[in-house]
């Protein structure tokens, strides 16, 4: 049965209506706002603007995961994303940290974080116990090869029991370190050593993933599977983003991880309405 709550630190997510996710990407190279924010003000404003347009979670991500992205130092990567979490967590946002690092786990959940999102699905020696002492809620996501490598050749067999089963068995390797099971929340990982094909198979099937229990997250903003459909280039995705992103939703995703959060927001509230599925309340701010 699925779990009545995601529950992120001191953040208690009641699953009665689907999250969004807002990206605020730190990083000079990422490849839709990489450089746009890099200056902290501008990420602040940025986040803040997310979080008007009815963000459930603001996504900080300080390295850049797409194919051929050059890596990020721990110290680096600290100094991106740890300002933005002490200033907006000290504000009472609900913060996810897109990071590998166990040491940016650590530093980023002391300092108020309220997930760590690992595309590497807490992988690093001492990822899950880095998240099993802070309380943070998790988000394990599948990546076939790494991202240098990831998009050469993806191969399955069948790409829905391979990715469930992957993330199942993360999973059990959480539960048996001492995550609770209301923090886990699991993600196929689109475009991540997926074909398009790879990608629609997974995205119809996203109820498979739902049955689980386990909350579904699912990140399609602007990828590129959209531009193969559409023919639009990125900065021209968003409506295809926002479709993709219903479909997830009716497909059984809990949280949906996209740039345009005025604009998903909308769309799902209407789709909400027309499903009765009764009050929209929005995520409240929860100082530290
Ligand atoms: C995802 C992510 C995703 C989760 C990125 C991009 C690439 N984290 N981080 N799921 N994608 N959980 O935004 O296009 O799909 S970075």
């Amino acid at each position: 049965m699925s779990a009545p709550v995601y529950q992120c630190g001191r953040f208690k997510f009641e699953r009665t209506r689907p999250l969004v996710m807002g990206i605020l990407n730190v990083t000079p190279d990422s490849f839709f706002d990489g450089g746009r924010f890099f200056e902290r003000e501008r990420a602040l404003a940025h986040a803040r603007r997310m979080w008007g347009d009815g963000a459930d979670l603001i996504d900080i991500g300080g390295e850049s995961s797409r194919p051929g992205a050059s890596p990020v130092t721990e110290s680096e990567e600290l100094d991106r994303v740890l300002p933005l979490v002490e200033t907006l967590a000290g504000a009472g946002y609900p913060l996810a940290v897109d990071t590998r690092k166990p040491a940016v786990m650590r530093a980023t959940a002391a300092a108020g974080a309220a997930m760590i999102n690992d595309i590497g699905a807490l992988s690093a020696p001492g990822a899950i116990e880095a998240c099993a002492q802070s309380g943070v809620g998790v988000c394990l996501m599948h990546m076939q090869r790494e991202p240098q490598t990831m998009q050469v050749a993806p191969d399955y067999g069948d790409v829905v029991a391979e990715v469930r089963a992957f993330l199942e068995a993360r999973a059990r390797a959480c539960l048996a370190a001492g995550i609770a099971r209301e923090c886990i929340a699991i993600d196929p990982g689109f475009g991540f050593g997926k074909t398009l094909a790879h990608n629609l198979q997974l995205l119809r099937s996203l109820g498979a993933f739902a049955a689980t229990g386990f909350p579904v997250v699912a990140g399609l903003s602007r990828k590129s599977s959209l531009g193969a459909i559409t023919g639009r280039d990125v900065d021209e995705r968003m409506p295809a983003s926002v479709a993709a992103a219903l479909a997830a939703v009716a497909r059984g995703a809990a949280i949906v991880r996209v740039h345009d959060v005025r604009e998903t927001v909308d769309a799902l509230r209407v789709w909400h309405a027309v499903e009765g599925k009764g009050e929209w309340t929005p995520t409240p701010l929860h100082a530290r």
